[in-house]
């Protein structure tokens, strides 16, 4: 067994990890990430389309945002299609300003990945029988399989970014740890095509057969996800058929300039609320998907990973600087004011524009009622503009 020593250890390469990697090699801060799929495997992932100004801004601090300046689209409003209508929400009109950026988490992970290559960081990619020991202690470890060799990482601390399948919350005592969940009971048949986009802005349509949502990566390549039983499987779905559908979902103009063509990528994505308390346990930290998941209505599941990464990232560096221990103290309590919020502007959206089959019928009026409400005032669309650009990063303490 090889030792490895460093000062923090990273498990997960997705968007959490490879930030918090990069965030403490700008601040000299000694690391090594261990991550169980390949390199290739992890840079092909297909997910999240928006990004906040938080991240954006948290990109630009790790030094990886010149392909994002370039290829990110900013974007100031969104549409929602209720009853054949279509309302824009003005997000930067009613947010003083603010915008979002279209730019893929697939591209967010290259950047981080290249920025970590070139500078020669310490990875370990498709890792076997990663365990992590001792986190209740000041000498936390972490046993991992490496090719023919086994390692042991001492370290000070463990940064558990490896998503919601992960080994480092399933490692916490069960009287440790509360989690809080809520499954929906349909998904997100998403399709990623080489064609324009339908609209400028995003669409968020709200149908009698269900939701869809029309977004985009560039000019030229589209995404597009449609409501779909828990029951549906991929294979069930030709692109033709996709598109029917989709255009069943749409209002006649944009049925019209709806441009379609062969699928790159096409996949169910279930939707669930999660949220773990706390998030530290001991010098383990968790981070994004391995510490909560929302439903990808809102955009928020890439965000919030980003935001736990600003307060990890800063209390580390505090630490490691001057010695104190604020940061880390407050770490849970300064993720979780604000998760919880995502959790709750993500439930409420997604609860407003799909299809609930077991929904009453007065439970239906309500809800219509509450979304022409919400598009009919400007209250109601300030309320929803900025929760979707993202509530500012409130530290306790
Ligand atoms: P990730 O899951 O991205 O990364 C965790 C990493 O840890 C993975 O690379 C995994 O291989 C690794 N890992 C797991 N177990 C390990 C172990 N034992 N040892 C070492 N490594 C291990 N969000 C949005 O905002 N909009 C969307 O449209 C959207 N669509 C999504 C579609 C899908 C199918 C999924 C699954 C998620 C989607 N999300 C979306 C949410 C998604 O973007 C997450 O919020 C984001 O990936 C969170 O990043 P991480 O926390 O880094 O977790
Ligand atoms: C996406 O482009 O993948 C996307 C955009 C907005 C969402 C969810 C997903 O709310």
């Amino acid at each position: 067994m090889e030792i490895l020593k460093t000062k923090v250890a990273i498990i997960g390469s997705g968007p959490a990890g490879l930030l918090l990697g990069q965030l403490l090699y700008k601040a000299g801060i000694d690391h090594i990430l261990i991550e169980q799929r390949s390199a290739e495997y992890v840079a092909g992932r297909i997910r999240a389309g928006i990004l906040e100004q938080v991240s954006v801004d948290l990109l630009e601090e790790a030094g990886v945002d010149a392909e994002l300046k370039v290829k990110g689209l900013p974007h100031n409003g969104i549409e929602i299609l209720t009853n054949g209508e279509k309302y824009r929400v003005d997000l930067t009109k009613l947010t003083g300003g603010k915008q979002v950026t279209v730019y893929g988490q697939t591209e967010v992970t290259k950047d981080l990945m290249l920025a970590r290559t070139q500078a020669g960081l310490s990875s370990f990619y498709e890792a076997h029988n990663v365990q992590i020991h001792d986190f209740y202690t000041d000498q936390p470890s972490v046993t991992f399989g490496y090719k023919d060799q086994k390692f042991i990482i001492q370290c000070d601390f463990i940064a558990g970014c490896d998503g919601y399948h992960g080994i480092c919350r399933a490692s916490v005592p069960k009287d440790k740890i509360k989690t809080f969940e809520k499954v929906y009971p349909f998904g997100w048949l998403g399709v990623l095509a080489d064609v324009p986009p339908v609209a400028d802005e995003l669409i968020y349509v709200q149908s009698e057969r269900g939701f869809a949502l029309c977004s985009m990566r560039s000019n030229t390549r589209s995404r597009y996800y449609l409501q779909v039983p828990l029951t549906d499987k991929v294979e069930n779905w030709s692109d033709e058929q996709f598109w029917e559908e989709l255009k069943n979902r749409l209002d006649p103009e944009s049925r019209e300039k709806l441009v379609i063509g062969p699928s790159i990528e096409k996949s169910i994505a279930p939707l669930r609320s999660f949220v773990t308390e706390p998030m530290r346990f001991g010098q383990l930290f968790l981070a994004g998907d391995a510490a909560h998941i929302v439903p990808p209505t809102g955009a928020k599941g890439l965000n919030l990973a980003a935001s736990d990464i600003a307060f990890l990232s800063k209390a580390l560096i505090e630490y490691y600087q001057t010695g104190s221990e604020n940061g880390l103290e407050h770490y849970s309590e300064n993720c979780l004011k604000r998760v919880w919020k995502a959790e709750r502007f993500s439930w409420w959206m997604t609860h407003l524009l799909h299809r609930f089959e077991t929904e009453t019928e007065f439970e239906h009026k309500i809800k219509q009622a509450e979304l022409s409400y919400i598009l009919g005032s400007e209250a109601g669309q300030t309320t929803l503009a900025e929760n979707y650009v993202g509530l500012p990063l409130q530290k306790a303490g």
